[in-house]
């Protein structure tokens, strides 16, 4: 299993909006078949393993990442391949959220009579391989992570000057893994003016979907000579409201912007439409990448899911120097966003990443 879990990773940016899943057939100790998914090749990583494995596959021992499908999508049904291809027992790291499958692959087989096993040691990592999908197919939703690069004050920016970097390459090479892992990146206009990022993945590796590059901006300030309206390729979606300039709009959409209006209160684009229709769009992993501003209103509207907050270990102090959420935060101690699943992310010699959940409760004020 721990092979298979392997062998999916090998399928990381490539299966969205899919999940990663591997697959390994053995008999005793001799693998016969490996497969993994990717989203253009098409196949699952079962039946790759099983073209691998022919006659071999016959009351072999299958070992795969995600229960096995019982649907016909792109592809027929797993567990019918399985079937026909006589494997003995199948063993696998997690059950299918997916409402098409969601226990039905494992029932078929066990009704022709094959063994199937649930490796429960292996679900953590199953769960954690495919967060996005899983997050995905509960609550309909992408898994939206809010990124920053903060000081160990939790400041993001200075007041006089801002160039250089918070963090060392080092980290900021574990961000641009996040990225190629991520389907979009959020950002707010004030960003846009103030950084000129381009929001692009540059891990250079293969990746299935462009990644799709957001920004919130209620009265459409972007240059249209900032690096990302310049880098456009049908992968720039600009948020805005029905205050914004038509004509700002038309130049905007001459480049090839995609311009939308998600009108939300205050004058202020609703970051919970943005997602919702990030949603339809099957985008199964966002990645706010803001500055104070966006970063409160995301974790105020209670859309953000996740953070991840690399530390250096500098301290900014002032009153002047912009924290991580600005805005106007919570009001009370007792009403603060309260944070769970911590994870600790060392980053040699001096750095560290902190990625953890926003508890459910916390999320929306009162
Ligand atoms: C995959 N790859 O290796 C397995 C999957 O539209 P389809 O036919 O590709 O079906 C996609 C669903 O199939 C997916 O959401 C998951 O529930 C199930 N299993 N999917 O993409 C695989 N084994
Ligand atoms: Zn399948």
């Amino acid at each position: 299993m721990a092979e298979a879990l392997g062998l999916a990773r090998q399928g990381v940016a490539l299966t969205s909006p899919n999940p990663m899943v591997g697959c390994v057939i053995a008999r005793g100790d001799v693998v016969v078949g490996r497969g993994f998914h990717t989203w253009d090749r098409v196949k699952h990583a079962e039946v790759l393993a099983l073209e691998e494995a022919g006659d071999q596959a016959r009351g072999a021992d299958v070992y795969v990442t995600l229960e096995p499908c019982s649907h016909t999508g792109r592809t027929g049904p797993c567990a019918d391949a399985l079937i026909a291809a006589g494997v003995a027992r199948v063993f696998a790291a997690s059950g299918d959220p997916n409402p098409q499958v969601d226990g039905e692959g494992f029932r078929r087989l066990r009704a022709a009579g094959i063994e199937v096993f649930l490796l429960e040691e292996f679900e953590e990592a199953a769960a954690a391989l495919n967060e996005p999908f899983f997050h995905f197919a509960k609550t309909g939703k992408p898994l939206v992570t809010l990124k920053c690069a903060v000081t160990l004050d939790g400041k993001i920016s200075a007041p006089v000057d801002n160039t250089g970097w918070i963090t060392s390459i080092r980290a900021r090479a574990h961000v641009q893994t996040l990225r190629h892992a991520a389907d979009v990146m959020v950002t707010g206009s004030g960003t846009v003016l103030a950084d000129n990022p381009l929001l692009t993945d540059r891990s250079g590796l293969p990746r299935s979907r462009k990644l799709l590059r957001v920004v919130l901006d209620s009265t459409l300030r972007i240059p249209l000579h900032s690096r990302l309206v310049e880098s456009v390729d049908g992968d720039l979606l600009i948020a805005t409201t029905s205050a914004a300039s038509p004509e700002r709009r038309a130049a905007l959409e001459a480049r090839g912007v995609e311009v939308r209006v998600f009108d939300g209160p205050r004058g202020r684009v609703d970051i919970r439409d943005v997602v919702a229709e990030l949603a339809a769009r099957k985008y199964l992993s966002v990645m706010i990448e803001a500055g104070s501003m966006v970063n409160w209103a995301a974790l105020d509207s209670g859309v953000v899911d996740k953070v991840f907050l690399y530390y250096a270990p500098k301290i900014l102090g002032g009153l002047q120097s912009l924290p991580l959420a600005g805005g106007a935060g919570r009001q009370r101690r007792t009403d603060a966003l309260v944070l769970e699943r911590t994870k600790l992310h060392e980053i040699p010699p001096d750095e560290f990443a902190v990625e953890a959940w926003v508890k459910a409760e916390s999320r929306r004020d009162g």
